[in-house]
């Protein structure tokens, strides 16, 4: 699938992260905050709903499992909904934003991510469809209740395994928009 058609360019000097909704302890992250906190690298595979992949992609950044920790989600609050500065949404459950590989990142094959791929941060869920690893990432929040984002509002799958090629919902199947 496409982009919205529009990429922010969002320096980082004035990017932000803010982190709210059902957690313990909403946060704001600036550049400096974020990339203060534990980093990581990851090398992963990557789907598109439309069948191309791309294999062994570096990324490095914060592991989600850090931010988890820094927030500190409440009791019952097992599904996200990512806001990006493009406008952008989509929904994830907690256990797959929790995947031991999940990240935000900053930077891919050792350079910082461009305009186009999602700079300055974006998420990368490796096991889920890449519509669900938001470019651009802005708000992450955190809910009781599973609430669908802009594909999965269009008739795609609210989680999205690629192992299952689980691309459309079937309660509201997408037409073929691809
Ligand atoms: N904010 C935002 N994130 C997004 C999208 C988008 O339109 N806006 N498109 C998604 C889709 S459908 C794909 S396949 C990947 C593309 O990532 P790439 O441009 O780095 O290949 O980003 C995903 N994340
Ligand atoms: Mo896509």
């Amino acid at each position: 699938m496409l982009d919205l058609g529009r990429q922010p360019a969002i320096p980082r000097e004035k990017w932000e992260l803010r982190v709210f909704g059902a957690v313990e302890q909403p946060i704001t992250l600036d550049w400096s905050a974020f990339a203060a906190m534990p980093q990581r690298r990851e090398v992963s595979d990557i789907h598109c709903v439309t069948t191309w992949s791309r294999y062994d992609n570096r990324w490095d950044g914060v592991s989600t499992r850090d931010l988890l920790d820094a927030c500190r989600p409440k009791a019952g609050a097992d599904f996200i909904v990512l806001h990006s500065y493009d406008g952008y949404t989509t929904n994830i459950e907690l256990r797959d934003f929790a995947a031991e590989n999940a990240m935000l990142a900053h930077s891919w094959e050792d350079a910082p991510l461009t305009e186009e791929h999602g700079g300055p941060v974006r998420l990368v869920v490796p096991h889920l469809y890449f519509w669900k690893s938001s470019k651009w990432l802005h708000r992450i929040e955190f809910r009781t209740e599973a609430r669908a984002g802009y594909w999965e509002v269009n008739g795609y799958a609210m989680r999205g395994d690629p192992w299952i090629e689980e691309r459309y919902s079937e309660v509201n199947p997408a037409s073929d928009r691809l």
